[in-house]
């Protein structure tokens, strides 16, 4: 069971990227998804509409999956693993999540599942990267997402021009100097197949 988490601030279109990268993942019925969403105050998945599709939805709300309830999360993960059995889990955090806290908080699911991390995708939303960098205000908490990323996806490029594009792609280098950079729209179905390829192919460190 892989656990992947799609985090970046509020509105940068984790959860419409979710339900797509969930459908693709899922192929011909080759894989099994299950999806899980901590949410606080965001814009609901519809687990109803989800699971009539096949996949299974797990909702924790109460605080932050990577913080307060740390555990539920984990307990989530190991009852999936028990009743679900799926071969990849797709999270959701919050706007505010901390990558590297989430992945923490994964492991603790581990103790009585069979998981291994997949990468810590961060979505950058290329419409307000001067709104989400210059006022970094929330305490550094969106470069701090960048520095954990394992993949950066710079998400509604369908939304902007060209080099806006190249322009958050140079800005999200000054912070992480390694992750991969991915162009993304959920919208236009661009770089989707791209991200469940390198999600099925990644490898813990
Ligand atoms: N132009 C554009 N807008 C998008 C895209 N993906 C999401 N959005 C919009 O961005 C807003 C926030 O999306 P949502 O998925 O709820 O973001 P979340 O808060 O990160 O889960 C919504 O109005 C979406 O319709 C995209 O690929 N292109
Ligand atoms: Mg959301």
């Amino acid at each position: 069971m892989k656990i992947t988490q799609i985090a970046g601030f509020l509105g940068c279109g984790k959860t419409t990227l979710l339900l797509k990268l969930s459908q693709v993942l899922r192929g011909n019925d080759e894989r099994k998804v299950a999806l899980v969403v901590n949410e606080i105050g965001e814009i609901p998945v519809d687990g109803k509409i989800m699971e009539e599709s096949g996949m299974t939805v797990k909702d924790i709300g109460g605080g932050c999956i990577c913080c307060e309830v740390a555990s539920s999360f984990a307990k989530t993960l190991s009852q999936l693993y028990r009743s679900f059995k799926p071969d990849h889990v797709l999270v959701e955090p919050t706007g505010v999540a901390v990558p590297h806290q989430v992945k923490l908080a994964a492991k603790m699911g581990g103790r009585d599942a069979k998981i291994s991390l997949g990468p810590a995708v961060v979505l950058f939303d290329a419409t307000r990267p001067a709104e989400l960098l210059d006022m970094d205000m929330l305490g550094q908490l969106v470069t701090t997402q960048i520095k954990d990323a394992d993949i950066i996806a710079v998400s509604k490029v369908d939304a902007v021009d060209e080099a806006a594009v190249k322009d958050s792609a140079r800005q999200i280098r000054d912070y992480n100097t390694t992750a991969d950079i991915v162009n993304l729209s959920s919208f236009n179905e661009l770089g989707i197949d791209r991200l469940a390829a390198d999600i099925i192919e990644w490898k813990e460190a």
